[in-house]
């Protein structure tokens, strides 16, 4: 184990404070105040929780808060609630009813506002045409939609009758839906007859009927016209949206159902074998996605909130689905590419729809870097107030980017680290209260016990990498994975009995900030020292000719593992020996000569998951075996690969 200083923090010295006009409105408003409700929300974790599940609608109240006898947990036992009543119903029955709960704009620029109102009538005809076809509770749905309203529509129905949805995200391929479909054993599809991504028509529909060539149990596909795309229908399986909402009334019962009532399963990849479908519940779900965006993105009335994920992902179920509108917030939903039709599209959308809160991936601002400051400087960003980055380590050159060029200086940035398995925001800053080091995600949400532990089971010292826990349950904590209670309990709960283990490297720092390092599976052993991708990649990138770095271990005689690490120009910087030489000299600067890369490879492009993480091992297996055979499917971009494979030469250190 290393104990070396955070070389992650290249600008130690530098610490954001939240200003104190943003401080005085915020829910949170001081450090003595979280600190104080921290303390006992550990101490007393359901209280905590009670307090924020009473702010939503319950059609019975519970009995028990908690019951847990790990990995089991169950949370508002005895409750019964209905998830869409509390997104949709008990707004639009109040002074929301006319206020716009979503505001889509499609890729062409055709726009759409959504009001609460709408959004109940919307949602009750599409309850009534899934009970119509024969959809009953706990029922599977598959949804394979582009970014429409119409896929929360979809999704929030399915909450209203008791189905559970499983969404796959629109730009998998039909293997992926095949796959779920086996594991979960839907027998109904919402799709569209396409979306629009760069300028172009993707067909949906058509992947669906390849996908059903394979697997013969679906007996109905729900399709939206969306783009007017010539597509097959099958009369005696395929009916058209329009045509289905026509027949059906537009008030539909919310009825009740119970805390554990799961709500959906939503696949992810992981690193090897077969994608694990992880299932999610209602009551405690929707509170901790209900709190996460009351307290962190400090989500009022008046707030025009944007999250840029698809509904495909987490965030987009988390963060744009449940959360958001369990708040009675205005959103903002987009179709497309954030380069359609240039990189100044998300700006252009922040200034004509006066977004306050604004909420993207690192590697969508590392794509902004490199794309050029004069697409943000020709737009008022103005009405932003609050900006938060999900789904991999900020590095701190983003960060100080994104603070300054997007957010004028003036805007915290809320470091919300999380994953598919937690459904809700477990370490981020409060941006009222919590002052910020860019690249750390800070400090843990209430009633998260976080804590970094050795292999040993004890817990690190400050400064000293470990792994992360979770010690205690949390209301949005994975149930299972679906249909496989062992594998659920093998995968997270046997590292440290009792406790969730998230798979991620950390270290906190003096100030008990933690710092997430990378992947477990990634980190790299080099002379007995271990170094997280995360570290290295930022101190690549921390040059300014690097636009994003990737960091693998190969194997190496001497030291166990070498550092190999892949490194993408920012536009004008050109490839050569004396820029390679410089780039190892940077990071043996920053961090130390131990960390120094023994390969360089100058890449285009990295390989990246659909939701934009670096997909470390098929470089790793590139470069150990010069090819790459394993699963790619979840690869965004197949052409980067293969360009790697003919053209990367490598630069060996000297
Ligand atoms: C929300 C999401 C989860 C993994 C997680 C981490 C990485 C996510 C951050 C982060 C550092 C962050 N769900 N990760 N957020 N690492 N800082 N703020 O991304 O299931 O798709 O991925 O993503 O490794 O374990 S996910």
């Amino acid at each position: 184990m290393s104990t070396q200083k955070s070389s992650f923090n290249h600008n130690q010295d530098v610490v954001h404070k939240p200003s104190k006009t943003f401080s005085s409105k915020a829910r949170i408003s001081s450090m003595a105040a979280y600190k104080k409700l921290y303390k006992q929300s550990i101490e007393q974790p359901e209280k905590f929780w009670a307090r924020e599940a009473e702010e939503l609608v319950w059609q019975k109240p519970w009995s028990k808060v908690l019951d847990w006898k790990a990995p089991n947990a169950k949370w508002f036992e005895g409750g019964k609630i209905n998830v869409c009543e509390n997104c949709v119903d008990r707004h639009a029955v109040g002074p929301r009813k006319n206020k716009a709960a979503i505001i889509w704009e499609g890729e062409p620029g055709d726009k759409r506002v959504i009001t609460y109102g709408q959004l109940q009538k919307d949602v009750c005809r599409f309850a009534n045409v899934l009970q119509k076809n024969g959809v009953k509770a706990k029922d599977r749905v598959l949804i394979y939609m582009p970014m429409v309203p119409e896929a929360a529509v979809a999704m929030l129905a399915c909450a209203r009758i008791g189905a559970v949805h499983n969404v796959v995200f629109g730009g998998f391929a039909a293997e992926a839906i095949v796959d779920r479909l086996q594991d979960s054993g839907a027998s109904i599809i919402i799709t569209a007859d396409g979306g629009w991504r760069r300028g172009k028509v993707v067909a949906l529909k058509p992947v669906v009927d390849e996908a059903l060539a394979r697997y013969d149990q679906v007996s109905r596909v729900i399709v939206l016209k969306r783009c007017g795309n010539e597509i097959a229908m099958d009369a005696a399986r395929d009916a058209w949206w329009h045509d289905e909402v026509a027949t059906v009334p537009s008030k539909h019962v919310a009825k009740g159902f119970d805390s554990e009532h799961p709500l959906f399963v939503l696949y992810t990849s992981g690193s090897t074998g077969k994608p694990k479908g992880i299932l999610h519940t209602s009551g405690g779900y929707l509170t901790g996605t209900y709190s996460t965006c009351k307290y962190i993105f400090d989500m009022r009335d008046d707030d025009v909130y944007w999250c840029t994920a698809d509904v495909g992902w987490i965030t987009g179920h988390s963060y744009i689905v449940y959360g958001p509108l369990a708040n009675g917030a205005t959103q903002v939903m987009y179709e497309g590419a954030p380069n359609a039709p240039d990189f100044g599209r998300f700006w252009k959308m922040v200034e004509e729809y006066g977004v306050t809160i604004f909420y993207t991936a690192p590697t969508a601002i590392r794509a902004f870097i490199k794309a050029g400051d004069q697409f943000p400087n020709a737009y008022d960003l103005s009405s932003l107030r609050l900006l938060g980055s999900v789904g991999e380590p900020i590095n701190p050159e983003a960060w100080n980017w994104y603070h300054q060029k997007i957010g004028g200086g003036r805007c915290p940035i809320v470091d919300t680290w999380w994953q598919t398995e937690t459904g809700a925001i477990l370490i981020s800053p409060l941006p009222g209260a919590t002052p910020c080091k860019p690249g750390t995600a800070t400090l843990p949400f209430f009633g998260v016990d976080a804590v970094i532990l050795d292999d040993a089971g004890k817990k690190c010292k400050a400064g000293q990498d470990g792994r992360l826990v979770i010690r205690k349950p949390w209301p949005s904590m994975i149930r299972s994975i679906y249909g496989d209670k062992e594998r659920y309990k093998s995968t997270y709960w046997s590292d440290y009995p009792g406790f969730y283990t998230a798979g991620d490297g950390a270290r906190r720092d003096k100030d008990g900030n933690f710092w997430i390092i990378g992947r477990l599976d990634d980190v790299l052993n080099v002379s007995g020292h271990r170094l997280g991708t995360a570290e290295i990649e930022s101190a690549l990138v921390s040059h300014p000719a690097v636009a994003e770095a990737a960091v693998i271990g190969r194997p190496d005689e001497m030291k166990g593992q070498a550092v190999a690490a892949f490194v993408t120009l920012k536009a004008g910087f050109e490839e050569s020996e004396a820029l390679c030489a410089e780039l190892r000299n940077h990071v043996g600067k920053v961090i130390g000569a131990i960390a120094k890369p023994d390969d360089l490879y100058f890449a285009p492009g990295l390989p990246k998951t659909r939701s934009g993480k670096i997909m470390r091992r098929l470089l790793k297996e590139l470069v150990c075996t010069g090819k790459v055979t394993g699963n790619v499917t979840t690869l965004e971009d197949p052409s980067i690969i293969e360009n790697l494979q003919r053209k990367i030469a490598p630069h060996p250190a000297p």
